[in-house]
C-alpha cells in the first residue's frame, strides 16, 4: 500500500515537471526586442520581374525553391524587401543555389528613411561567391525601412537575368506585432531569446494583444533557433 502509494506520488512528480519544464514559453515585455529573420514580413518586388509565382521562395525559407527572373530578361537582377516600418537590421544570409543563374559579385543596399532612394550601402561583394552555399554579412545595426540586393556581375547560361535567389535573410530587431504576424503566417521562428516556465496563472493576451508564444518539444523543431 504504502510502496503503490509513493510510486502515484513518483508518477505525479514526474507529471508535474514535465507540465513546468518541457513546455517552455516565451513571454515578451514592451520594450523587449526580438532578433529574427524580417524577410518574410517584407513586401517583395523584383527587377525584372519573377517568373511565375516564383517571388516569394526568395523568402520562404526553403533551400530548395527559388526567385527566378522572368524569361527573356538578361544581365544583373535586384530584389527588394519593404518592411512594414523602419527596422534596424545587422545581418543578411543569402544563398545562391542555381548553377546557371548566379551572381559573381553583388551590393546590399538600403533606403533609411523610405523616400524610395537607396542611398545607404551595407554590403558589397566584390569576390566571386560560391553558389550552392549561404554567405553571412554582419555590420553595425542600420535603421532601414527596405533593402535591395542588387547585382554587380554574374552568370547566365540560360535565357534569364541572374541571380537566382533561393534564400534572402535579413536580420534584425522585431517587433511584438510582427511577431504576431509571423505566427499568422505559419513562419517558423528563427529566434528564442528567452524560455520561461508556463503556469495556469501565466498572461498569454494583455489588452487583446497576445503576449506569449509556446513551444512544446512534442512539436519538434528543426529550425535555426537561437539566442541573441
Ligand atoms: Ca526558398
Ligand atoms: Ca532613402
Amino acid at each position: 500500500m504504502i510502496r503503490q502509494y509513493h510510486s502515484t506520488c513518483f508518477r505525479f512528480l514526474c507529471a508535474l515537471i514535465t507540465a513546468i519544464f518541457l513546455t517552455p514559453s516565451r513571454c515578451w515585455g514592451d520594450e523587449s526586442a526580438m532578433f529574427a529573420n524580417l524577410a518574410p514580413l517584407a513586401q517583395l518586388s523584383s527587377h525584372p520581374g519573377p517568373h511565375e509565382d516564383t517571388l516569394p521562395m526568395a523568402v520562404d525559407g526553403n533551400a530548395a525553391t527559388s526567385l527566378l527572373f522572368v524569361a527573356g530578361s538578361d544581365g544583373e537582377g535586384s530584389l527588394t524587401l519593404q518592411f512594414p516600418g523602419p527596422r534596424p537590421v545587422s545581418r543578411i544570409r543569402l544563398l545562391q543555389g542555381h548553377s546557371a543563374y548566379y551572381s559573381t559579385a553583388y551590393q546590399i543596399v538600403a533606403d533609411k528613411d523610405g523616400d524610395g532612394e537607396f542611398e545607404t550601402t551595407l554590403v558589397r561583394a566584390e569576390k566571386a561567391v560560391e553558389w550552392g552555399q549561404w554567405t553571412e554579412h554582419r555590420f553595425a545595426p542600420v535603421q532601414v525601412t527596405s533593402v535591395q540586393l542588387q547585382s554587380i556581375q554574374g552568370v547566365s547560361q540560360g535565357k534569364r537575368a541572374h541571380p537566382a535567389i533561393y534564400e534572402i535573410e535579413v536580420y534584425g530587431d522585431m517587433t511584438t506585432e510582427d511577431y504576431a504576424a509571423m505566427m499568422q503566417k505559419g513562419v517558423k521562428p528563427t529566434h528564442l531569446p528567452v524560455l520561461k516556465p508556463l503556469f495556469l496563472d501565466t498572461e498569454i493576451v494583455t489588452g487583446g494583444k497576445a503576449k506569449c508564444a509556446s513551444w512544446h518539444p512534442m512539436m519538434g523543431h528543426t529550425g535555426n533557433w537561437e539566442r541573441r
